[in-house]
């Protein structure tokens, strides 16, 4: 970051924006992220040539940038102590906090270290929908990325910032964080990303270093097919670099460290404004080593399958890994709301992930049953032995008796007088019955039965002087 001072503030926000955009969008390359001073002084040395042809090309002074003092490049890193300014340093107001347990929005994606000695992938991996599982060098796919495998990806919000947990497999085998590490997010659920935030090589604590934020403003990301491949790419993908390690409009604006609690773990904060205060969006987690660059995206856009080669080993002809490798990325996943499941790119919804919440039909309906018998004793009350009185009509009626619901079944009582209805879902009914011969001093009446958790209702009909 120090090296950045003296440039930073001999630009204005504005102009810098202007430089940002006419400047390459390309993030350091997998060969640079051993040193970070270079691939700082890479993207500055860019970002000075864009000035130089600015000003060539508008043939005008660009009054914001000294005239005066023109800065070797190999003398930046001396500058701000041999010529102090009041701006000359990034002051962050504000920095992120601890990552909010929680799980708001999550999504899992396949290790490949199980396969990783077969040099291919088995799970992940569908290029002509720009999802991707490559942790892996290009031909000969000989060397595995624990550290760009991403097993699982949580986003939550807490206070003014966003908090997205990438877990990895593993570290490099030196206990590094080597990769990129981020999100792309899809503001107005197109399946075109908006927004790509990635943060490089982090480590203990929250740093702005090597972390960049791109927008993409024309909406090409994706190019003709939405996530499908159409190579050549004939947009310019993510276009316009808005954070760039802390200098942009908010220099808090997006921040990577380690977790500090799970050494696989690579945390990033950015806050509202990154993503235009939007609060629901679709999103997904991205690790980049090998292409990272911005304008590139969707990867399937730029590079045909045979060009990126495949990680499918014997599943694919375009076996093993060329141009596209060393990168992994998720399937989307809704923040801030429910998705329906026809959203452009996302995670197959699995069924238990929408629980029905109505607790009826119940899946065993009850029913009901009874004997209609002749009541020897004259209480109306079945006393085993009693004659049971066979050919009976018995009546089924929606809702309470006396409640005017009309007659949904009828049967006839068996041999042994027995009788029964099924399939009642929860509700009220009346049953009644009218013997076969129909000469009686008492009956049980119509009786009103409640039908709630499954169950089997009984109801039995005697008859007292059955003539
Ligand atoms: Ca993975
Ligand atoms: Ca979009
Ligand atoms: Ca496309
Ligand atoms: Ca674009």
């Amino acid at each position: 970051m120090k090296r950045n001072q003296p440039f930073v503030f001999r630009l204005s926000a504005g102009f810098l924006l202007v430089v940002l955009i006419l400047s390459s969008c390309t993030f350091p390359t997998a060969n640079q992220f051993v040193d970070q001073n270079l691939s700082i002084t890479q993207t500055f040395s860019a970002v000075d040539a864009s000035i130089a042809q600015t000003q060539a090309a508008a043939g005008e002074e660009v009054p914001l940038v000294d005239p005066v003092e023109p800065v070797p490049e190999e003398s930046e890193s001396e500058l701000p102590t041999e010529t102090p300014e009041p701006t000359a340093t990034i002051e962050h107001k504000v920095i992120p906090g601890e990552a909010p347990a929680g799980n708001q929005s999550s999504m899992t994606d396949p290790s490949s270290a199980n396969t990783a000695g077969e040099l291919r992938t088995n799970a992940g991996e569908y290029f002509a929908q720009n999802l991707y599982e490559r942790p892996f060098n290009g031909d000969p796919m000989d060397t595995y990325f624990p550290d760009l495998d991403i097993n699982r990806a949580v986003l939550n919000k807490s206070g003014n910032w966003y908090y997205e947990t990438i877990q990895l497999t593993g570290t490099s085998p030196e206990g590094d964080m080597r990769g990129y590490y981020g999100l792309e997010i899809d503001l107005d659920l197109d399946g075109r990303g908006d927004v790509l935030i990635l943060g490089g090589q982090p480590g203990n604590d929250w740093s702005t270093d090597n972390v960049r934020v791109w927008q993409d403003t024309n909406n090409d990301v994706g190019d003709n097919m939405i996530l499908a491949s159409d190579p050549p790419q004939s947009g310019n993908g993510y276009d316009k670099l808005v954070f760039d390690a802390g200098i942009g409009d908010d220099p808090d604006l997006a921040w990577v460290r380690r977790s500090p609690s799970d050494q696989n773990s690579v945390q990033l904060a950015f806050k509202p404004s990154a993503i235009n205060s939007d609060a629901e969006f679709i999103w997904g987690a991205w690790t980049d080593l090998g292409v990272t660059k911005a304008e590139w995206y969707d990867y399937n856009d730029h590079f045909t399958a045979d060009e990126a080669g495949s990680p499918l080993a014997e599943l694919s002809q375009y076996y093993p890994l060329k141009a596209l490798a060393q990168v992994d990325n998720t399937c989307r996943w809704s923040y801030g709301f429910t998705l329906e499941g026809d959203e452009p790119g996302i995670c197959a919804i699995p069924k238990t992930a929408t629980p029905t919440i109505t607790p009826s039909p119940t899946p065993n309906p009850s029913s009901l049953t009874g004997i209609v018998y002749r009541d020897g004793a004259g209480e109306l009350t079945y006393n085993p032995g009693e004659t049971p009185i066979s050919g009976a009509n018995v009546h089924l009626y929606s809702g309470s008796c006396g409640s005017g619901g009309g007659e949904i079944s009828s049967t006839t009582s068996g041999s042994d007088g027995r009788y029964s209805f099924g399939g009642l879902t929860p509700g009220s009914y009346c049953v009644d019955v009218v013997p076969a011969a129909a000469t009686y001093t008492a009956k049980t009446n119509a009786t009103t039965i409640t039908v709630g958790e499954p169950k089997t209702h009984t109801v039995n009909f005697g008859y007292f002087y059955l003539g």
